[in-house]
């Protein structure tokens, strides 16, 4: 597996689930614009075959490099940075959720599909795309993870698929903000995530970053019920250079801390 075949299965994935990146892509690409992509991001349970000490592997041997670890201690969630081996490659964020801090009945319901992944679900790189590897929740279920997570109910019906892809504003050759490109969007008809500000960070942070309201899509729960649910987002950045000169390569938990909220329920 090489790194473009590794982004081009998980473009065609994230496309499927998110067709306002399509969109919002295609409309750059339309006035010339070089997209570029500055992260990637996933989620996943600290539980079973496809933790991120089990996931870890797969990324470096792309040629990744660990970077920096941050905790979410509001959602329970504990994550990873990782660099790429070009600067051309997006960086990737990989989350996961601590499952033994939630409730017990919500514990219970995590297990009952955790426990249903195969052993080797994480053999290769393809756990990023494959999709769900356990049955369909029930909606009653789905309710009740998401009064107590939304990232465990987003996960438990998505699965362990790229959470969003994030434009380079940096790469952009006809704007330069952050706001620039919010506007851009909502004038194709999106809508941005407002938690914690339109922008969130700032240059003395070294990175600025927004994200649209995620998209959302029919889906079929185990009782045969079909809702609404929201998929995935896009994320726009923009880094900043330190007192040395070099280009900032962390997250900012702040800030991710209310982008995780891009997916959270929408009706
Ligand atoms: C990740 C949220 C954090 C960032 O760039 O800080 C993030 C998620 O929603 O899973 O993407
Ligand atoms: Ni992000």
């Amino acid at each position: 597996m090489n790194t473009s075949e590794f982004y081009q299965q998980i473009w065609q994935d994230y496309i499927k689930m998110t067709p306002q990146a399509e969109a919002i892509e295609g409309a750059l690409r339309m006035r010339g614009e070089t997209v570029l992509n500055d992260h990637i991001a996933f989620r996943t349970f600290n539980q079973g075959p496809a933790r991120l000490a089990t996931l870890e592997p797969l990324i470096l041997a792309l040629g990744y490099k660990r970077f920096e670890p941050y905790y979410f201690a509001g959602k329970k969630l504990d994550a990873m940075g990782y660099t790429p081996p070009s600067s051309d490659l997006p960086r990737i964020f990989i989350s996961e959720l601590r499952v033994e801090e939630l409730s017990a009945e919500s514990q219970a319901v995590l297990q009952r599909l955790i426990g249903q992944m195969p052993v080797d679900t994480a053999a290769d790189a393809s756990v990023f795309w494959r999709g769900r590897a356990w049955l369909a929740p029930t909606f009653a279920d789905y309710k009740m993870l998401a009064a107590e997570s939304e990232y465990a109910a987003w996960l438990s019906i998505i699965g362990l698929r790229v959470n969003h892809f994030t434009i380079s504003i940096n790469a952009l050759a006809q704007m330069s903000e952050v706001a620039d490109l919010n506007e851009f969007v909502e004038a194709l008809g999106f809508n941005i995530n407002a938690s914690g500000g339109r922008v969130k960070g700032s240059p003395a942070v070294l990175l600025e970053q927004s994200s649209t309201l995620a998209s959302t899509q029919e889906f079929e729960f185990a009782d045969g019920d079909r809702h609404e649910v929201s998929t995935c987002y896009y994320e726009f950045a923009k880094r900043y250079c330190d007192d040395a000169g070099q280009l900032y390569q962390g997250f900012v938990a702040a800030s991710a801390d209310k982008i995780f909220e891009s997916t959270d329920s929408q009706g």
